[in-house]
C-alpha cells in the first residue's frame, strides 16, 4: 500500500509515547473492571470505527465572506486523495472519502479508483451539486434546480444527479446524497406545494436511475441559501419525500441544519425506528450550520446521538448500518488536523455510548428512577476513553497522537512547495 507519511516517523512517535499509554490504559482497565466492563472488547471495537472524509474537507472553506486559504492545499481530486489518505493513514478511522461532483470529476475515473485503493482507500456516498453554476452550464440554478419553474433547468439538475450515480457506479459508491438549497427568499416568491411536487417529480426520475443495491440520501436544512422557505427544510420533509420515493430513499442527518435547541437525538431515534436512517454529515455548531469540527461545541449532543445509534444497533442488528460522513469547513484550521481530531471525536463517541449499560437503563427506566437513568449516561460521556481510541490506533497501525505525529512529519509544509497556489481552483462545495 502506498503510505503519504513514513512509516518510520510513525513508528518513531508511538515508541515515544507508548509507556505513558501503556499505564493510562491499564488504569482504564482496571475502572472499567470495576463496572463490570471489559476494554479489550471495547478496543476491538474502536478498531472497526469508520467515518468517511468529504474531499471538499481537505481544502479551506472559508465563509461567504472570504476565503482565506491554507498553504499547500489540495487543488484537484488526486491531490485531495493524498491528504485523505494521511488522514487514515495516522487514525485508521477513515477508510473512505466521500466525492462532490462536479468538482472531483476526471476524465478516467477507474484511473482515479485505483489511485484510491492504492491508499487504502475506498469511496462512500457520492454527492451532487446544484446548488450553483458551472462554467459553460446552459441554465442557470439562480431560481432553484430540481424545483425549478423551468422544466429546462429541472432536467438539467436531474441529468447531473444521474451522471454522479454513473461515476459513483465506477468509483464503487452505494449512494448518492442529493442537497439542495432551492427555495424562497421572500414571501410569495414561489407555491410552497407546488414546489415541493416539482422536487419529487424530478427526484422521481433520479430514484428511477439507481442500481438495485444503491440508496438514495435526503439532505435537509433548516436554511439558506433560502431565508424564508427552504424546499427541503427539515426532518418530516425528508422523511415524506424518503416515503413517497421508495426503499431506496433514506434521510440523512447533518449535525448543523436545525434550529438551535433541537433534539437532534430525538430526530436520530425516530428515523431508526421507521428504517429510513440513512446516514450522518458529522459537523458541529453554536448557532446556525456553522459547519465547526465535530465535537468542538457540543460534544454531549455526539454522545447522545451515538446512544440512539447503539440503541437502533442492538434492535436492528448487522441489517442497521448508517454512512457516517465527516461534513465541516475548516476555515482556521490546517483541514488535516481537524479532518482527523474530528474523526477521532467521533469514535470517542461511538465508544462512550457503547459504556451505557443497555439492560440497566431499561431497569431503571421501567422503575422510574429518573436520577440514576440520566447518571447512567452521564457516567459514559464522562469517561475519558481517550487510551482505548489511542491502543487502537496503536493496534491498527496509526499514530497514539494523530495531530502531534503529524506536526513531526513536515507534510503540510512541503505540499507548500509541491502545490503552489493555481489561479480558479476552488476546494470549497459545503453542504
Ligand atoms: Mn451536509
Amino acid at each position: 500500500m502506498n503510505t503519504m507519511i513514513n512509516e518510520g516517523l510513525v513508528a518513531e512517535h508511538n515508541a515515544k509515547l507508548q509507556a505513558n499509554l501503556d499505564a493510562d490504559y491499564a488504569a482504564l482497565a482496571g475502572v472499567l473492571q470495576r463496572r463490570g466492563q471489559d476494554i479489550e472488547q471495547l478496543t476491538a471495537l474502536a478498531q472497526t470505527f469508520a467515518v468517511a472524509v468529504p474531499t471538499w474537507g481537505a481544502g479551506t472553506g472559508g465563509t461567504r465572506f472570504a476565503r482565506f486559504p491554507g498553504v499547500g492545499e489540495p487543488r484537484n481530486i488526486f491531490e485531495k486523495l493524498e491528504d485523505c489518505a494521511v488522514i487514515n493513514q495516522l487514525t485508521q478511522a477513515t477508510p473512505a472519502v466521500s466525492p462532490h461532483f462536479p468538482w472531483d470529476k476526471v476524465s478516467d475515473t477507474a484511473a482515479l479508483r485505483e489511485i484510491a485503493q492504492g491508499y487504502g482507500l475506498a469511496f462512500d456516498a457520492v454527492n451532487s451539486n446544484t446548488f450553483q453554476d458551472q462554467l459553460g452550464q446552459a441554465h442557470t440554478y439562480k431560481h432553484g434546480s430540481l424545483t425549478s419553474q423551468s422544466a429546462a433547468v429541472r432536467a438539467q439538475a436531474v441529468e447531473h444527479n444521474i451522471e454522479c450515480i454513473e461515476l459513483g457506479r465506477a468509483l464503487g459508491s452505494k449512494a448518492l446524497t442529493v442537497w439542495v438549497g432551492d427555495g424562497a427568499n421572500f414571501p410569495g416568491q414561489h407555491n410552497l406545494r407546488g414546489a415541493l411536487e416539482r422536487y419529487l417529480d424530478s427526484m422521481r426520475d433520479i430514484y428511477g436511475a439507481l442500481p438495485a443495491d444503491w440508496n438514495i440520501f435526503i439532505e435537509h436544512k433548516l436554511f439558506e441559501p433560502a431565508f424564508y422557505a427552504t424546499t427541503i427544510a427539515d426532518w418530516g420533509t425528508s422523511f415524506a419525500c424518503a416515503t413517497t420515493l421508495g426503499p431506496k430513499a433514506k434521510c440523512l442527518v447533518d449535525l448543523g441544519h436545525h434550529a438551535p435547541n433541537t433534539n437532534i437525538e430525538m430526530i436520530v431515534a425516530r428515523l431508526a425506528q421507521f428504517g429510513k436512517l440513512g446516514g450522518f454529515h458529522f459537523n458541529d455548531s453554536k448557532y446556525g450550520d456553522d459547519d465547526l469540527d465535530s465535537g468542538s461545541i457540543n460534544p454531549f449532543q455526539l454522545f447522545l446521538v451515538f446512544n440512539e445509534l447503539a440503541d437502533a444497533a442492538e434492535r436492528e442488528g448487522s441489517t442497521f448500518n448508517p454512512a457516517y460522513m465527516l461534513d465541516q469547513s475548516h476555515n482556521v484550521t490546517d483541514p488535516i488536523e481537524s479532518l482527523m481530531s474530528s474523526a477521532v471525536e467521533v469514535q470517542r463517541a461511538f465508544i462512550q455510548s457503547a459504556l451505557v449499560d443497555r439492560a440497566g437503563l431499561r431497569q431503571l427506566q421501567e422503575s422510574n428512577d429518573v436520577h440514576a437513568s440520566a447518571q447512567a449516561l452521564k457516567q459514559a460521556f464522562r469517561t475519558d476513553v481517550s487510551a482505548i481510541l489511542a491502543m487502537a490506533r496503536l493496534r491498527s497501525g496509526a499514530a497514539i497522537d494523530p495531530v502531534a505525529c503529524y506536526r513531526t512529519t513536515g507534510y503540510r509544509e512541503a505540499r507548500g512547495v509541491a502545490r503552489p497556489p493555481k489561479a480558479g481552483a476552488s476546494s470549497s462545495g459545503i453542504v
